[in-house]
């Protein structure tokens, strides 16, 4: 460009011309770069992860949010899409008979559509895999096991027509070792005459197969908040056991779009009571399911939660 024979050509069509061409770099520089980032924000979350900070003596995760990257957003909720952060959550089959004893099976698969096979262990699971149907009933929390090709698989029965969703809560480990920690959803069918169940009035107090459960703290929107939880057998305080690396397990999820809130556990019971961390993303009603275990045998307590 910058070679000029004798002939010289109008300085100004040169000018013009580094202009035009100038301006076509930069346009296709920044597709470029755009791209770049795109795909560095897929394995490059762990700077970004680490300025995420977490309440005190919980370990740096993210769980339940869309990713790890959308530091930014970090009380949006996950859940919500099939794909996010470059994986896509693909079912085999979507199908159940209801009542019907069934299998789910599903793939997680990466940018390349290659289906995912490193998983981070997080809460004693590679994968946790909650089933609820639309109108927050029939709650369920399996742990599906994976073939070597990436294949998850659990049996699974969707007890009433309807609706379901299934939400995939995972850490994806890359080949240079960096984590990204995805909630992915997608909806299942069993066919059939669905009758929804009103949501039930707001509570903090329950009871599951003779545990009295109940719980103290006040979300609130856009604030991570501590909800301590007692549980109480007939004779007081239930021996809780150990259930997923902590005492308990909470999934909280959104009316209206089924929205999968950020918990994180207190891994130690605090004063015999179980503790969690709950990230509010917007007023509205919640659902919060309670799994804890007691001689051996997990049960779900369920509370309406109403934030204004
Ligand atoms: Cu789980």
């Amino acid at each position: 460009m910058t070679d000029q024979g004798p002939a010289e050509p109008d300085r100004s069509t040169i000018r013009l011309a580094l202009v035009v061409g100038g301006l076509v770099l930069a346009v296709l520089l920044g597709f470029g770069l755009g791209r770049l980032n795109d795909n560095g924000a897929v394995t490059g979350s762990p700077s970004l992860a680490a300025e995420h900070t977490d309440p005190p003596g919980v370990a740096p995760h993210n769980h339940g949010s869309a990713t790890t990257t959308d530091q930014g957003a970090a009380t949006e909720p996950g859940g919500l899409a099939v794909s996010s952060a470059g994986f896509t959550v693909v079912p085999l089959a979507t199908e159940f008979a209801a009542g019907r004893p069934g299998q789910l099976r599903f793939q997680v698969r990466d940018a390349q559509r290659r289906p995912v096979t490193r998983f981070a262990i997080v809460h004693d699971k590679p994968m946790h895999l909650i089933v609820v149907r639309r109108d927050l009933t029939g709650y369920q929390h399996l742990h599906p096991t994976m073939a070597a090709d990436g294949t998850w698989s659990v049996p699974l029965t969707l007890a009433q027509p309807g609706l379901w969703r299934a939400y995939a809560d995972f850490t994806v480990v890359a080949d240079n070792g960096a984590q990204t920690a995805v909630t992915l959803g997608t909806d299942l069918v069993a066919p059939g005459d669905y009758r929804p169940r009103p949501l039930p009035g707001p509570t903090t107090s329950t009871t599951v197969d003779g545990f009295t459960v109940g719980y103290e703290g006040t979300p609130q929107v856009g604030a991570t908040v501590p909800l301590t939880f007692r549980v109480d057998g007939a004779g007081g305080a239930a021996p809780l056991e150990r259930y997923l690396g902590a005492y308990g397990h909470l999934v909280a999820l959104r009316e209206g779009d089924l929205g999968y809130l950020h918990v994180h556990p207190e891994t130690e019971l605090v004063d015999g009571q179980i503790r969690f961390w709950l990230t509010t993303p917007g007023p509205g009603r919640y659902r919060l399911y309670l799994d804890f275990q007691v001689n051996a045998e997990v049960r779900t307590a369920e509370f309406t939660l109403t934030v204004p």
